[in-house]
């Protein structure tokens, strides 16, 4: 299913390999979704990037979102944007959005989540789940406990985002997100592709039920 395994791209954590580089090799171990996020490049530049990515995304069937910037995700043919609270409102994103286009919020409470999804988000990311170093203004994690309650809350796909490691995914699929988003985790690890597919095998046995 989508969105189990979702990486984030960075090409600080990712050691200096491109975010091409680093999709590919996620989706190599078996990343669903591809987010790509920099906060440097200039819409051009971010645009040259994502279309990139879409290919690389298409070719391997993952889904393929950008972070922030909903007018260079549909110039590059992305599924979707992934949209903050100090980014564009999820209904004024909704009007301009072609038809079946992904609309990713992050929340960090129940309130915002139930908000997002009567706003029409497609899918809601808790953030930060754990705390992070990933993300210099994430603030402290919510927990595992606002996770299950916003699951019971919200029947939107539900991921959680920040501090997720291979030792807690299980946890936070039990507490009832559909999947993680991960950097470091994945990103940051020498092995990009092992890391990858170490993570997709725990969050399959974690759905399965095989603690
Ligand atoms: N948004 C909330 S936490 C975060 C973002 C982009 C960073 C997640 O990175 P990591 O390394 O998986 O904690
Ligand atoms: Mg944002």
């Amino acid at each position: 299913m989508a969105y189990d395994l979702y990486v984030i791209t960075d090409e600080q954590i990712g050691h200096g390999l491109s975010h091409t580089e680093i999709a590919r090799r996620a989706v190599a171990g078996g990343a669903d979704t591809i987010q790509l996020r920099d906060k440097r490049l200039s819409g051009r530049d971010l645009l040259i990037v994502a279309s990139a990515i879409r290919k690389v995304t298409r070719d391997a069937g993952a889904l393929f979102i950008v972070n922030d910037r909903l007018d260079v995700a549909i110039a590059a043919g992305a599924d979707g944007v992934h949209l903050g609270e100090s980014d564009l409102p999820i209904e004024h994103a909704r009007r301009i959005a072609p038809p079946g286009f992904i609309i990713g919020a992050s929340v960090g409470s129940v309130a915002t989540a139930v908000r997002a999804g009567a706003a029409g988000a497609d899918y809601v990311a808790l953030s930060p789940t754990f705390s992070t170093a990933s993300k210099d203004d994430a603030g402290p994690g919510r927990g595992l406990a606002v996770l299950s309650a916003i699951r019971s809350a919200v029947s939107l796909p539900l991921v959680a985002i920040g501090g997720i490691t291979p030792e807690n995914a299980v946890d936070v699929i039990a507490a009832g997100a559909d999947g993680v988003c991960v950097i470091s985790a994945v990103v940051g690890q020498d092995d990009i592709t092992a890391a990858a597919r170490d993570m997709r095998g725990r969050i399959a046995a974690a759905k399965a039920g095989d603690r």
